[in-house]
């Protein structure tokens, strides 16, 4: 049954609700709700645009396809909320009676928060991998870095702080219980980092964990030189052997990097310089020897130096 076209509008009434619908409701439903949506896709970092550091940090809590799935979903749901906007504003710009213009905006508002509602999954992809990058350590990718390695108790917090002017800030890694520190030292007036990660570079590979290897492997996409440190008193609690096979894994598993070679602890009564001629990694790999003590610091400013003109005196 057609109901019958309206026979007595009042002009008045119905030329009223018009104007309200110039900037009523379902214009601006469509707006706020459509303009809402692409604001969190565009807040969102381009994934081809980041670093590769963080890029392949991101992996490691991300289902990246479903992300850009999510992305394009809320874009898609955003422009379908518009669209209905418009069309049924025109739409009911055109209609004669009150109570068809009331139902039409009434269908108008429903569709479009259907189509807001069918946003809800993209939008909670979106947020827990916004939650995930933001717990990501706040490395500068671009900034000469200082990588610490080197099995555990044998000074590498000692030292990063040792070298450090600002206090090291510790991040958590969302993969990690353990934190990773970040200290940052002046050199010549530039910033560079200094960054240590427990878990990581602190053992072999074979006994990290997956995500530990993961992780570890990023850590490749930063400019720098891997400061390993040997404690060649044992107090640490792994024979020099054992520490010494330790680097040469690493400068296997880090081939473009360049390590350099600290022993540590110099202040200590049982210190011996190690013999370090059984140890096969390439001279070229090695980008310099020092000797510290983190506790009297004795070497540390020859280190500082050293660091410098490796890291910042280079093209
Ligand atoms: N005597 C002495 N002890 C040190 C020195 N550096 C670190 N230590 C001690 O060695 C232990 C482990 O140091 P830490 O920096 O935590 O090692 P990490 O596990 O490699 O970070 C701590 O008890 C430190 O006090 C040093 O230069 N001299
Ligand atoms: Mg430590």
């Amino acid at each position: 049954m057609c109901s019958s076209p309206p026979t007595s509008i009042d002009k008045r009434e119905g030329g009223a609700f018009k104007d309200e619908l110039q900037d009523g409701k379902v214009q601006a439903f469509a707006d706020t709700a459509s303009s809402t949506l692409l604001k969190y896709v565009r807040a969102f970092p381009t994934i081809e645009a980041l670093h590769p550091f963080y890029r392949e940090l991101i992996d490691l809590g991300v289902d990246v396809d479903r992300l850009k799935v999510s992305l394009g979903r809320i874009q898609g749901i955003a422009s379908t909320v518009s669209e209905i906007g418009r069309g049924k504003v025109k739409e009911i710009m055109k209609m004669r009676s009150q109570e068809e213009m009331m139902r039409a905006q009434r269908e108008a508002l429903g569709r479009m928060v259907s189509a807001v509602k069918r946003a809800r999954d993209p939008l909670m992809v979106l947020s827990e991998a916004r939650e995930f990058m933001r717990r990501l350590p706040e490395i500068d990718p671009k900034t000469p870095t200082v990588i610490i390695a080197g099995y555990p108790n044998v000074g590498k917090s000692s030292l990063t702080s040792a070298l450090s002017t600002a206090k090291p800030e510790i991040s958590t890694y969302p993969f990690t219980t353990k934190g990773v520190s970040v200290g940052v030292l002046e050199m010549g007036g530039r910033r560079v980092q200094v960054v240590d990660t427990p878990g990581m570079l602190d053992r072999e590979p074979a006994e990290r964990n997956e995500i530990e290897r993961k992780a570890s492997s990023a850590l490749r996409n930063l400019p720098g030189v891997v400061l390993f440190l040997v404690d060649p008193t044992e107090t640490c609690g792994y024979p020099i052997e054992m520490q010494l096979s330790l680097l040469q894994k690493l400068s296997e598993e880090f081939p473009q990097m360049r390590f350099f070679v600290v022993f540590t602890k110099s202040d200590m009564e049982e210190w011996t310089l190690p013999n370090v001629k059984e140890v096969k990694v390439d001279e070229e790999r090695i980008a310099g020897w020092g000797v510290v003590s983190s506790t009297t610091r004795e070497g540390i400013e020859e280190l500082k130096r050293a660091l410098s003109a490796l890291l910042l005196d280079e093209p």
